[in-house]
């Protein structure tokens, strides 16, 4: 073989290997925003005037499925994790709407991510008919799905192990992946037949034009059937992808320590949710535990994060902001405004992981003991129960209970800076020992933050070329003029930085890309 050869025969194997680990973004697209139960037109709507222009690599979407529709309680937002069959009706849309965001959005360069439903369908008490949200017969009784179709011989309930059928302890990998999650009627992907089943559903949404795939409970599935699911997956359509692109693949599993499944099981399927970032970051913001902000010096892999190129990261999730699944009281959510923006700030900023931002709807709480009671609430809605529109108000925000925190000017520029400061080395860290810290991005861009009780007056090195910066914190340039905070850097690359504790927001990103 000649030289050319072997390095292109090479490259083939890595392509094959790597790919499911490129999120297949547009180049310097550096995060995606999870639209959490938006509707399919208002996704295809927001993609064409807000997330293009924006800098936005794609949308992370709610399972388009279909779903069963729930009435005790009251069309909860987690209906849409118990599917009926892969027909594309749901909550979010028809089909045809459905085709219509994903062509609209691909059209201006966003990419959509389907959260993927395949370890279970519905639970097992969700009884027989057609509630589902196309309308489609089912029986969960007797595991009936004739849509798809699967029978009562497509489920695990041979395999588990425990009294109950249910997943009784995280200690045994054996339970996790064979019993029943929170009584989710849990699919056998040991057989041909589901794999062919669950391949040809998520081909469907290749076809169509997705870019990849979150997919949910990966806990709750074995390495090895997953894979084989995943090599049945075609290459992603030619008319908007490269020839031969793969789906990015991520995964959700919850590792935290201390149970035998661990995220690194799962690598070489393509990347994982790593969830103790958000943890361990509220831990940090919000000073618990003696954590400090210099700490995160060594952020990553530092804190026995899995390796950055593997990890999906995120300050929090549909699951953790409303106290289901694992993180705890730590987690930062719009709810802490001010925390919130400096710990998506940080984590833009920051090069570890592929980022995801979150937008969500506003729910009214309700806590008893700590424990919010209306965690179950759906999206804003009608009485009908279907999803009211996302409105935008004139000063760009969202209406109708849309929080929309991936338009608050602070959340929004960082992901511009991010996209800016790509591929650029971690540079120029100082702390004060406190929780007062400062790091560049190469030479493109610098954040500094004051999250101490008192006033910050520094000057540091940012390298940067000399020049007058516009912080997109405090403001942003508007129509060629600086509405924020000027930075003046000198041409030693040192600038001087004042940031009162009492700021709303304590921070100052500054980047070399002229607005
Ligand atoms: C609903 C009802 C159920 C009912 C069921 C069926 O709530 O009462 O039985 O319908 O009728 C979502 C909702 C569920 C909902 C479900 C279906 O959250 O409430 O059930 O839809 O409609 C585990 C999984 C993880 C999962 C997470 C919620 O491993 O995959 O639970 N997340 C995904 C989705 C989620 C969805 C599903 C999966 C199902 O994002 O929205 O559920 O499709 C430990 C384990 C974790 C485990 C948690 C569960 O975590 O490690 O793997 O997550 O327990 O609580 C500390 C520990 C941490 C521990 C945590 C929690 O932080 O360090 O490890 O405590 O105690």
């Amino acid at each position: 073989m000649s030289e050319d050869m072997r390095i292109l025969t090479l490259l083939a194997v890595l392509g094959v290997c790597w790919a499911q680990y490129n999120p297949n973004t547009q180049p310097h697209k550096t995060a995606i925003v999870h639209l959490f139960e938006w509707r399919w037109v208002d996704i295809a709507a927001e993609c064409e005037r807000y997330l293009a222009p924006n800098g936005f690599g794609g949308v992370q979407i709610s399972p388009p499925n279909d779903h069963i529709v729930l009435n005790n309680p009251w069309m909860p937002w987690y209906e849409r994790y118990q599917p009926i069959s892969y027909k594309l009706c749901s909550r979010s849309g028809t089909e045809n709407e459905f085709v219509d965001m994903v062509t609209r959005c691909n059209n201006v360069g966003v990419y959509i991510y389907a959260d993927a439903v395949i370890n279970h369908m519905c639970g097992a008490s969700g009884g027989a008919g057609t509630h589902s949200s196309c309308g489609t017969y089912f029986n969960a009784g007797t595991e009936d799905f004739p849509a798809v179709p699967y029978s009562s011989w497509e489920f695990n309930d041979g395999k588990c192990k425990t009294k109950s059928g249910e997943i009784e302890s995280y200690q045994d990998a054996n339970q996790v992946r064979d019993c029943r999650l929170v009584s989710l009627l849990d699919l056998n992907l040991q057989k041909d037949y589901v794999r062919g089943k669950i391949a040809e559903y998520m081909n469907r949404l290749i076809r169509i034009g997705v870019a990849g795939f979150r997919v949910d409970g990966s806990k709750h599935m074995w390495p090895g059937d997953m894979k084989a699911v995943f090599d049945q997956l075609n290459s992603l359509n030619t008319r908007w992808f490269p020839k031969d692109s793969k789906p990015f693949i991520y995964q959700e599993v919850i590792d935290l320590g201390g149970e035998p499944i661990k995220s690194s099981d799962y690598f070489g399927n393509g990347r994982v949710t790593e969830f103790k970032y958000g943890a361990k970051l509220g831990y940090v913001i919000r000073k618990w535990n003696g954590e400090k902000m210099a700490y995160l010096k060594n952020w990553g892999e530092g804190w026995s994060f899995m390796p950055s190129d593997k990890a999906v990261v995120f300050v929090d999730n549909h699951d953790t902001q409303r106290g289901h699944g694992p993180g705890g009281a730590s987690v930062l959510t719009f709810w802490n405004s001010r925390m919130y923006k400096i710990a998506v700030g940080f984590m833009l900023a920051h090069p570890y992981g592929f980022t995801r931002v979150m937008s969500s709807f506003r729910w009214p709480r309700h806590f008893v003991n700590g424990k919010d009671t209306n965690d179950w609430i759906g999206p804003p809605s009608y009485s009908d129960g279907t999803t009211k529109r996302v409105t935008i108000n004139p000063d760009t925000t969202c209406g109708n209970d849309w929080v929309c925190e991936h338009r608050w000017r602070q959340i929004k520029n960082m992901v511009m800076f991010r996209n800016v400061v790509d591929g650029q080395p971690f540079s120029n860290w100082w702390d004060n020992g406190s929780n007062q810290i400062a790091f560049g991005r190469g030479n493109k861009g610098f954040i500094i933050f004051n999250n101490d009780d008192w006033y910050m007056d520094v000057t540091l090195q940012t390298g940067l070329p000399a020049g007058t910066y516009c912080d997109v914190i405090s403001g942003q340039m508007e129509n060629g003029a600086c509405t924020a905070v000027q930075i003046q850097v000198n041409d030693d690359g040192r600038a001087n930085f004042k940031i009162s504790n009492t700021a709303e927001d304590p921070f100052i990103a500054i980047h070399t890309k002229p607005t």
